[in-house]
């Protein structure tokens, strides 16, 4: 349904058309690292000719596939685009090139792409082909799709998102929440948007399986799992992956891995000493974009994690869920660290929250002041 709304009639059909963008564009979520998620739409005389998304790095960008789709009609047509079309050969060949061959007219653009080789030179190669290009339409819903793409590029570091799991009384609690799992639950969709994610290797002795995020098709993250010293050898069981659930261990003692994990495609990484730093150091190595580091289980094997990530300004971003329970079964341990942390004073813009289930989530940024 076509909702207007205040503003003009282009204003709204900008707004309208880019929106499809970004939704065509989420279709990859979870799927494009280190590339950013783009949609593009096709308009002509009012109606939509073509569409398309990027799919995943190293195939096409959204502009060839809505292209594609239009085929002839994209003659004179007015493209919308989430992020300005690239002017580079990277992996494929310049948007800019196949959108001035294709003869658009117009070209509608979400925001400026933050990667310094485009970086506003495909804005200025598509002007002086002859199109008109308007920026900034729906530029605070383009830049949320892809807040991780855009840290990665503008600091070379993975953006750090902490969760965790509340009780109303304000405990840490080492469950989720109701169905958070299933498909379609918070946490199941959270999964799937993250490169990696930090877990206590607690988790799978209770759990007996990995945590994976349950929407189809899904793109599971690395599960990094900190084993510190242990003194008796890891013990993985059920643990269950393949291709796109991989799994690397990070310890600071050699050790014996039970479960042949060498066969089920787990890593072992041995380090002098382990801290979130050297963590993020590996996942920037790897260009990932985005890491979670997740509170669940035992909380001792995260607790330093959290503290130093605190101190150092590590996190960009928090998610909190908050259960209907009161107490809960709850983390000593961990709220002394986190009061430790109490004259700290961190302030967390745009702090949205959502239902889901019985469970509010909360999703903000951190901001040092
Ligand atoms: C676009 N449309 O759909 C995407 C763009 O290695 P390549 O060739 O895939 O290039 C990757 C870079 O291209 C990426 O870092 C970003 O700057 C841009 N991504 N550009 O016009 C797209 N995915
Ligand atoms: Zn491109």
């Amino acid at each position: 349904v076509r909702v207007r709304c205040g503003g003009t009639a282009q204003e709204n059909d900008d707004g309208f058309y880019m929106r499809r963008c970004v939704e065509l564009a989420r279709k990859a979520i979870g799927c494009t690292s280190p590339n950013p998620m783009v949609g593009c739409v096709i308009v002509k005389d009012g109606k939509v000719v073509g569409e398309g998304f990027h799919p995943k790095a190293g195939q096409p960008h959204a502009e060839v596939f809505a292209l594609r789709d239009a085929g002839d009609l994209a003659e004179n047509a007015t493209a919308y685009v989430s992020l300005e079309p690239c002017n580079h050969y990277g992996r494929t060949p310049p948007c800019t090139e196949a959108l001035i061959k294709a003869k658009v007219k117009e070209v509608v653009v979400g925001m400026v792409d933050p990667n310094p080789i485009v970086a506003s030179m495909g804005v200025d190669r598509l002007r002086n082909a002859g199109i008109d290009v308007r920026v900034g339409v729906e530029e605070e819903l383009c830049k949320r799709l892809n807040e991780a793409y855009i840290h990665q590029m503008l600091t070379g570091n993975p953006l750090l998102t902490l969760r965790y799991s509340l009780s109303v009384n304000g405990n840490f609690l080492d469950q989720l929440g109701n169905r958070a799992t299933e498909s379609g639950g918070y946490y199941s969709q959270l999964l799937q948007e993250y490169d990696a994610v930090i877990l206590s290797p607690s988790l799978l002795i209770d759990e007996f399986s990995i945590p994976a995020s349950q929407e189809p098709g899904a793109k599971q993250p690395l599960r990094i799992l900190i084993e510190r010293a242990p003194s008796s050898p890891i013990k993985i069981p059920g643990l269950a992956t393949d291709e796109t659930a991989k799994v690397i261990i990070f310890t600071d003692k050699k050790m014996d891995v039970k479960h042949e994990t060498a066969q089920l495609g787990t890593e072992m990484v041995v380090l002098d000493q382990i801290n979130l730093n050297q963590i993020l150091d590996y996942c920037k190595h790897q260009r990932f974009c985005s890491v979670l580091l997740d509170l669940r289980g035992n909380f001792g094997d995260l607790e330093e994690f959290v503290k130093e990530g605190i101190e150092q300004n590590l996190f960009q971003k928090i998610v909190m869920e908050v259960l209907p329970l009161w107490n809960g079964s709850r983390s000593e341990k961990l709220s002394v660290a986190i009061k430790s942390l109490d004259k700290r004073f961190i302030k967390v813009k745009n702090l949205q929250p959502r239902i889901s289930y019985e469970n509010v989530v909360l999703e903000g940024y951190l901001s040092c002041m």
